[in-house]
């Protein structure tokens, strides 16, 4: 039997662009991916878009009634930067104070644990139009945004994060073109994620000065970078890609200053952003309470096969190649490799060199291509996302046994919700969302966690 100790945190996540809905009403402003749906919607295939998603916004006591009855003590989602301050700053918009109010309210009478993201790759479209992480100015109004919140919610909500997957949006709106602003820009790369950690400190800084009583932390995408082999060249590789892929957002929140090494590397490609000590300070200063961690999959690295382009803009994949590892397993309905011990690595690791900071893990799920297939007597029989989570959660069992300080685990996520890139391609939910008329139906894995959730432990 794997149990898990009293108090254990299990539920689920989701993000507010993802599930809300309602983007037209009470006065939420335009966010980048109302933008992006709008511009790049041939390539969703006429799927419903962020504006309907799963209607959180009208639908969340239903939803909320789902996860009593499936158990769950705790729920993570953020708030809508857009809906809260249509223009990104000045006036807050009183309608979607209320909203949230009375969402963590009912979460709270309801018996589950609020846990609340201020940013989710959601910039409001004005401030995206002043350039987004790019300009200094949005640090300060992010700050007094995050300020608003704990000031509004602080009295409901007692675990916060700043930021989820901060590396996404550099690596996807700087380096590739997945999010806004959709450009290869290296050098405005790094300046963003520089302003992230700094707007992440800043939040940190005015919660703790504010002494409410709870915790702040971060939720980084860790992926630990394996290497193909024990030769020094892939060793280094590997080393690399840890720097760039999880150590840059990993050091400087919890330990406060980032790794020589990174900085070095930067410094070589002619990257490095003009920092003014005040702001280094803030970063020294104000590390996260505690951390979340998404875990989907591992990444596997090699040394280069050859030569990198030296006229090419600089990525970190300048330094290492992804390898095709044999016999590795994968999720064959979306394509990512299924990796559970990985969260045992990352246990280890947070207990190893990060002083053993509480942790928790934030996202870990299954994506599932056309479930539709597997439904049989009206129900999703997703025994291959039961299986996912059993084998994630006993590695992750054995970490904390080995001393690494978890406190929770959400999966991804509850209701099948919006994706940035995919629509409603892949699902991901504990409960099947029928797209046309909205209606709810608890998957066979959502029968298991619910048994998981009442003995706090599974056979
Ligand atoms: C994480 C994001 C989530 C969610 C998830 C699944 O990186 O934090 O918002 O989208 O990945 O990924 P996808 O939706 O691309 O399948």
């Amino acid at each position: 039997m794997i149990k898990f100790p009293e108090g254990f945190y299990f539920g689920s996540a989701t993000s507010a662009t993802q599930c809300e809905g309602g983007t037209e009403n009470d006065g939420r402003g335009k966010n980048i991916w109302d933008l992006w749906y709008e511009e790049e919607s041939y390539k969703f295939h006429g799927a419903i878009g962020p504006g309907i998603t799963s209607s959180f916004y009208q639908n969340y006591k239903e939803d909320i009634q789902l996860m009593k009855q499936t158990g769950h003590n705790s729920f993570r989602t953020s708030i809508s930067w857009s809906r809260l301050f249509p223009q990104g700053y000045g006036e807050v918009n009183d309608k979607a104070a209320e909203f949230y109010r009375s969402l963590f309210l009912e979460l709270k009478e309801q018996g589950i644990e609020p846990f609340v993201n201020l940013y989710h790759f959601d910039m409001p479209v004005k401030l995206q139009e002043m350039g987004g992480w790019e300009n200094r100015k949005v640090v300060d109004y992010y700050k007094e945004y995050a300020w608003t919140c704990f000031h509004l919610f602080g009295d409901l909500v007692k675990h916060w994060f700043t930021f989820n997957e901060p590396i996404v949006h550099v690596e996807c709106g700087y380096l590739q073109c997945y999010h806004y602003p959709c450009k290869v820009d290296p050098k405005a790369a790094v300046l963003v994620a520089y302003h992230t950690a700094l707007a992440s400190a800043l939040a940190v800084k005015e919660y703790h000065s504010m002494k409410q009583g709870g915790k702040i932390g971060i939720v980084l995408n860790l992926t630990p970078a394996y290497p193909r082999s024990s030769h020094p060249e892939d060793q280094k590789a590997a080393k690399i890609a840890e720097l760039f892929q999880n150590k840059s957002f990993l050091d400087p929140a919890v330990k406060g200053a980032y790794d020589p090494e990174l900085v070095t590397l930067i410094e070589k490609h002619g990257l490095l952003p003009e920092a003014v000590s005040e702001d280094l300070e803030v970063i020294r200063q104000n590390t996260v309470d505690f951390l979340g961690v998404n875990y989907y999959h591992p990444f596997r690295v090699c040394a280069k096969a050859s030569l990198p382009n030296p006229a090419a803009p600089f990525t970190p994949g300048y330094y290492f190649d992804n390898y095709d590892m044999p016999g590795k397993r994968m999720n064959p309905y979306r394509g990512w490799e299924i990796y559970p011990r990985g969260l045992y690595d990352i246990a280890l690791n947070i207990r190893d060199n990060y002083g053993n900071i509480e942790w928790m893990v934030t996202e870990n799920g299954m994506g599932v291509e056309n479930e539709g297939r597997f439904k049989t007597d009206g129900i999703i029989q997703d025994d291959y996302r039961i299986d996912f989570y059993k084998e994630h959660l006993t590695w992750l069992h054995k970490g904390m046994e080995e001393g690494s300080h978890c406190i929770g685990y959400h999966v991804w996520t509850f209701v099948d919700c919006w994706s940035w890139l995919n629509a409603y391609k892949n699902r991901y939910g504990l409960v099947e969302l029928d797209l046309e008329t909205q209606k709810r139906t608890i998957k066979k894995s959502g029968y298991w966690y619910q048994e998981l959730l009442k003995n706090n432990g599974f056979e």
